[in-house]
């Protein structure tokens, strides 16, 4: 679960963006981009000079030892990052938060589902040396990683525990609480790496490709760092410039609400804003969520409260419903979902729960049962909501998305960057009711399923 954080602290400084030989491109945000474009290379030492002599303005990140001035120590650390050498890396954090991180780093507890899956596709699932209750909790996603140490619920950690691990470095996924788990965890670099900010409008410039692209230079992984950012892209663009071609008028309504909150007769739903992966997860696909018309669409909550009667009248043609398994703050929900969930009737029965509800069977979506339900993995992964969109499109435009096939992205998500064996035709519950490929195939549940869903 995400909690509220003001989304204006865009601390890199753009300002050197105006200088004729600086890439127009969101910067790096390691201290020693002096160039500020999108690497470290010796184009930074360059600039760097340029600097010390007079030619070029100083950028912010041309202090790349971060000790107040630039000179030719900032050339030797350059030198080091560019080596993989240098003992420790600056770099601001996805808050804009300037942290250093020292190096080598050979330690790692890792924090929900996105830190987890990280670093298994940067090739360092041997550094893991604890996890939370929920990676704890997915034996089945992280048949290796869940066997690490447990060290609880992070939303209030149990510091004794994260410290028996003797970690170099904490990956947190929130982004609240930071200075107060590196105030406990003395000896320990703590960093969050803005990965729950995708900008799916702008991907190539998110903090989410940024964060990315520094845990590739922490742990020296550049390479295979760029190689999942360039898939990650290619598969957005791919969704985007298909959703282009589709008339104004003839993009379908979507309501998205969070699971609990529809399911039960609290009085109120949730839905989410723009800057929720969710909302950009459908708006990449080419449709029209229900909230845009909302007055706070574009604020800084996450999370908007909407009255039954509003969802009532929005009357919308799919209604997208938000699940999680296991929640950051050491929660388990039903119904069971994502790559741990083996079978497909619990969801189908909260689909059923939600759907009987006397005061929402009027609505279309319920009617013509456009109602799915999606898996949490969609929102916490480590694609930046690549994967959720994929599916999405799928359901919502099965025209304009013909010959998309959301489970192939996804199996070669799971096998070429997260490195596991698991099969999406034999487990897994992510999308329901499950899109039918034909010949007996489902993407979304396991392939066993067909039969029970065929007409009686
Ligand atoms: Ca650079
Ligand atoms: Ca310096």
């Amino acid at each position: 679960m995400i909690p509220k954080i003001p989304i204006d602290r865009f601390a890199i400084a753009l300002v050197a963006l105006a200088l004729a030989a600086v890439p127009a491109c969101a910067a790096l945000g390691i201290f020693g981009n002096a160039n500020m474009d999108d690497v470290i290379d010796e184009k930074d030492i360059e600039y760097l000079r340029g600097i010390i002599d007079g030619r070029y303005e100083k950028t912010d990140l041309a202090d790349a030892n971060r000790d107040g001035v630039i000179d030719e120590e900032d050339i030797a650390q350059i030198e080091a990052i560019i080596k993989g050498e240098e003992k420790v890396l600056w770099i601001l954090d996805g808050n804009g938060e300037p942290v250093a991180v020292h190096k080598p780093v050979e330690r790692i507890v890792v924090e929900y589902l996105d830190n987890a899956e990280l670093v298994s596709i940067l090739n360092s699932k041997d550094k893991v040396v604890g996890i939370d209750y929920a990676v704890a909790k997915s034996e089945a996603q992280f048949p290796d990683l869940a066997k690490r140490k447990n060290v609880g619920q992070m939303n209030e950690p149990d510091y004794e525990a994260v410290l028996s691990t003797d970690p170099d470095l904490l990956l947190t996924f929130s982004p609240m609480n930071i200075k107060s788990k590196a105030d406990n965890l003395p000896g320990v670099d703590v960093v969050f790496l803005g990965l729950y900010y995708p900008d799916l409008k702008d991907p190539a410039n998110s903090k989410y490709v940024d964060g990315v692209r520094k845990l590739g230079y922490i742990l020296d992984e550049e390479e295979r760092a760029e190689e999942f950012i360039r898939w990650n892209l290619g598969w957005v663009e791919e969704i985007r410039s298909r959703a282009a071609g589709i008339p104004e008028e003839e993009r379908a309504k979507v309501l998205i609400c969070a699971y609990p909150y529809a399911h039960l007769d609290t009085g109120t739903f949730r839905t989410y804003s723009m800057i929720d992966t969710l909302t950009q997860m459908a708006v990449l696909t080419g449709v029209k969520v229900m909230a845009e018309d909302l007055p706070e669409f574009f604020g800084s909550s996450y999370n908007i409260q909407v009255d039954p009667e509003w969802v009532i009248e929005s009357d919308p043609d799919f209604i997208y419903l938000h699940l999680v398994a296991h929640t950051y703050s050491g929660l388990s929900l039903e119904p069971a979902n994502g790559y741990d969930a083996t079978d497909p009737a619990e969801i189908k029965a909260a689909r059923d729960a939600f759907a009987s509800r006397p005061v929402l069977a009027e609505m279309r979506a319920v009617k013509e049962g456009k109602v799915y339900l999606g898996s949490g993995s969609f929102r916490n992964d480590a694609t930046g909501g690549l994967i959720g969109a994929a599916y999405m499109a799928k359901a919502f435009l099965p025209e304009v998305f013909d010959d998309l096939d959301p489970e192939a992205i996804h199996q070669e998500y799971i096998t070429r960057f997260l490195g596991e064996d698991f099969d999406l035709d034999q487990g897994g519950v992510f999308l329901y009711p499950p899109i039918e490929k034909g010949d007996g195939r489902l993407a979304g549940i396991p392939d066993r399923y067909a039969e029970r869903l065929a007409p009686a």
